[in-house]
């Protein structure tokens, strides 16, 4: 043994030098995974060092818990279906300020920190934007020292992993925890029951009112299981609480005890069910059962936890409304009017007008979508056997809304109709957005065309009656992942130029503007873009076998398929370039690679087309001599967090190109512009938005507006006006329809081009011409490298609005009344 003095002695559980650290990870390598260095695999380290970081996370967890209870400061709680957390070890070396430290420490060890990275199986617990969303949101509210809870759901399955085989998607299940997962802590003594199906009752309590009473036929426990969510180097860390469901009793013993073994067990495994599987669609589907025993589920978990923690800090619930700030996520948890109402009637033994008044205090709700089908309702049927409660206090609110509405509207029977939280109209629907809306005391949008369009649309006459309600909330991202973490070359030259205060003000990036014109600074700037094409180039040789040229256009489209977000518009683009060449082998063009990534619902079976025609399209243009390589196509499969980090830091050119009116906000579009990539889209989302902050002459606009598109649309708009007029669209329709991308069978894209040919739905043909020719001045323009490396820096200097930091303040100030304390 050697003896050296040591100077001062760290705790071998906070300590952040690289010597503490690396004794940590050897520590914990030998006590949590029974391992000596010698026999350790690559995981046991990965997780002799995650639990390395987390006992570092623990000790501000426990300060900022602390700080909660004995401070009273209002808590924000964030009730979502999903979080898309993506890896967590980067992301935690970073907010704690340690990244170097542990990378020197691991090393001492003879390992690779970027190896460990490797090793991590990331919570995929989100279908997209709108999980990505929630977790950027709790990054900023811990960043900012908001103290605040997210509660979600613990799925054992997320979202599904896809392999393309034969082009074609094909969706395997994500075991992500099945290697052990570090960042948990499962609290067994924080559980709750929750019920489901059973009868209703009522009794006269003490003082002879009347009363109503739940009795389930089922229950299930709930149990908590927490995340560390700390902020950027500030000692503080939130919760995010996610629920497992657990059978209360391992065993029914009658069952048993009768010898139904088996039948005793099917009970066991019913109610562990209900948070097996993400569903993996992005937008809802009607009629699933399991979701909604879901959505109920973590929504009374996450309510008698806040009620639990109230009581442990108030006398009374009073005043839950002052001591909690509840945000919806979307309508998913929507049913937390209805449960909060019960809990406070049924359970506390609140009045009606009492527990309403709470309860709309309380709660404030988030809308996320346009498109009208993907607005959540439930069978009556099936949502009077399930929460049978529920519905007679859906029923009562629906009953004193409706009397409110007659008195200010006689004799309107179509709105009442539209407003009423039953939809009445064929087979008869609870309809959540409007549970949503009548239950909250705010409502807000994600940008600010989509906040328009819910006021002149969607809830129109929720407008109508309450206009103050409604609020613009324009979403951001978290520039500590999606820039810091990501692309850390591009961190670097930033804070060399300007410091480093932008990673926690955005908005300081405005003084790159200063630099966009300097030469060298150009350069710097186009080396690290140059880098990072180099590090996806190889990324995707490794996962596809496709060859890229780093040096041409690097055209990237990632986001889930969906045809409203056009991604067949992108590989009309394609064809038609490729049909130019074909006839014009000479022709001057700037070479591309065209990068597509995103998974499709397993049930949409338009959308795996549309997968399917990327592959076809790929296989003929990637390997035809005439091309010379000049245009690459590459589908990354399995397009995730992890990936999304190597992706918008290498890309050029952002694809934001969905049909005005339907894309909420857009997210990925703000990930792209931070890194440096310019945008061609249409007015959608936050793209207007986006476009304003970088300068119209920043941003390559193409496409029908919002009002253009309802016009278009109104005067019975015909797609085949636009295919007979354009030659180089029917062209580039007409090779697809003949067969060239599919071996000559006609039959197997035909119902896309059905749809594009008879309906186009999304007007991409209406669109096509200024599409192709905004192509021809982005080609152009990339020629003049030194005037696209400008307008790289000025949309990366320009987008300090779109931190979710920001986000998070406006939050604050109008709708949660919570004071940020950084
Ligand atoms: C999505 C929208 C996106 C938006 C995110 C986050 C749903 C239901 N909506 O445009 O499609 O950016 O939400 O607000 O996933």
């Amino acid at each position: 043994m050697q003896h050296q003095a040591m100077p001062v002695k760290e705790s071998i559980r906070t300590g952040t030098s690289p010597e503490t650290l690396a004794q940590a990870i050897l520590d914990n390598l030998y006590y949590i995974q029974g391992r000596f260095p010698q026999m350790a695999t690559p995981n046991d380290w990965y997780m002799a060092l995650a639990y390395t970081v987390r006992d570092r996370l623990l000790h501000d967890w426990v300060r900022t818990i602390q700080a909660i209870i004995e401070e009273r400061s209002k808590v924000v709680t964030y009730l979502s279906a999903e979080f898309l957390l993506g890896p967590q070890l980067g992301n935690n070396l970073l907010s704690l300020g340690i990244l170097e430290q542990a990378r020197q420490a691991v090393a001492q060890h003879g390992i690779d920190l970027e190896e460990l990275f490797l090793q991590e199986r990331e919570p995929g617990l989100g279908n997209g934007g709108l999980g990505r969303l929630a977790a950027c949101y709790l990054d900023s509210l811990a960043s900012l020292e908001v103290p605040a809870i997210g509660y979600g759901i613990r799925y054992e399955f997320g979202i599904f992993s896809q392999e393309i085989r034969d082009g074609w998607q094909v969706e395997r299940t994500d075991k992500w925890l099945e290697m052990g997962n570090p960042w948990e802590i499962c609290r067994p003594e924080i559980a709750y029951q929750v019920g489901w199906k059973g009868h209703t009752e009522t009794y006269c309590d003490d003082t002879g009112r009347q009363r109503w009473r739940w009795v389930p036929g089922r229950m299930v426990k709930g149990e908590a299981h927490d995340y560390p969510v700390p902020g950027y180097r500030n000692q503080t860390t939130n919760i995010l609480r996610l629920w497992k469901a657990e059978a209360i009793e391992s065993f029914d013993f009658e069952d048993f005890n009768i010898g139904d073994y088996y039948g005793a067990v099917k009970a066991k495994v019913e109610s562990e069910n209900i948070t097996k599987v993400l569903y993996p669609n992005d937008e809802p589907v009607v009629g699933k059962q399991l979701r909604l025993a879901q959505q109920n589920f973590f929504v009374s978990c996450s309510l008698q936890d806040m009620i639990r923690i109230h009581l442990r800090r108030y006398d009374s619930l009073d005043n839950f409304g002052d001591s909690f700030a509840i945000q919806l996520n979307d309508t998913h948890p929507a049913l937390a009017v209805a449960e909060l109402m019960r809990l406070l009637l049924d359970d506390h033994l609140y009045n009606w007008e009492q527990a309403w008044e709470i309860t709309r205090k309380a709660l404030a709700f988030t809308n996320h979508t346009l498109l009208p089908e993907a607005l959540e309702k439930w069978p009556l049927t099936f949502f009077a056997e399930l929460l049978p409660r529920h519905l007679e206090i859906i029923y009562e609110i629906n009953h004193r809304f409706l009397y409110e509405v007659r008195h200010r509207y006689p004799l309107e029977e179509d709105r009442i109709e539209r407003l009423s939280l039953i939809d009445e109209s064929g087979s008869k629907y609870v309809r959540m957005a409007n549970l949503a809306c009548v239950g909250s005391h705010a409502i807000n949008g994600v940008a600010a065309l989509h906040s328009d369009l819910i006021r002149e649309t969607l809830f129109k006459d929720f407008y109508d009656l309450w206009p103050e309600k409604f609020h613009n909330i324009t979403n951001g991202v978290t520039p500590r992942r999606f820039l810091l973490l990501s692309n850390p070359a591009l961190s670097r030259l930033i804070s060399r130029q300007i410091g480093d205060n932008w990673i926690t003000h955005l908005e300081d990036l405005k003084r790159l503007e200063k630099f966009a014109e300097n030469l060298d600074f150009q350069l710097a700037w186009r080396q690290v873009k140059q880098e990072n094409k180099q590090d996806l180039a190889a990324i995707i040789r490794e996962k596809t076998g496709i060859v890229v040229d780093p040096a041409g256009l690097f055209d990237i489209m990632v986001k889930r398929i969906h045809e409203y977000k056009r991604q067949h518009l992108k590989v009309l683009h394609i064809i038609t370039l490729y049909h130019r060449l074909k006839r014009q082998p000479g022709l001057d063009i700037t070479p591309r690679t065209f990068i597509f990534g995103g998974k499709a619902a397993p049930g949409y079976h338009m959308a795996k087309l549309i997968i399917k025609l990327i592959n076809s399209v790929a296989e003929e243009v990637n390997h035809d001599p005439v091309l010379e390589g000049r245009l690459k196509v590459v589908f990354c499969p399995d397009f995730n967090v992890k990936k999304a980090q190597a992706i918008y830091p290498a890309a050029d050119l952002s694809e934001q190109i969905s049909m005005a009116g339907k894309e909420a906000s857009g997210t990925g579009n703000m990930k792209f512009a931070l890194n440096g990539a310019l945008t061609i889209g249409t007015l959608d989302g936050a793209n207007v938005e986006i476009r304003e902050e970088v300068g119209p002459e920043n941003f390559f606009l193409f496409g029908h507006r919002v009002e253009e598109v309802n016009r278009l649309k109104a005067e019975g708009y015909n797609p085949q006006h636009f295919f007979q007029e354009d030659e180089e669209l029917r062209a580039a329709l007409d090779l697809i329809r003949t067969g060239f991308f599919s071996h000559g069978d006609r039959d197997l894209f035909k119902p896309l081009v059905d749809e594009l040919l008879y309906r186009d739905t999304y007007l991409l043909l209406a669109d096509y011409r200024s599409y192709v020719d905004r192509q021809e001045e982005v080609d152009h323009i990339f020629r003049d490298q030194p005037r696209w490396t400008r307008m790289s820096i000025l949309n990366a200097a320009r987008m300090g609005k779109f931190s979710s930091d920001r986000s998070i303040r406006e939050y604050c100030d109008t709708i949660w009344r919570v004071k940020a304390l950084a």
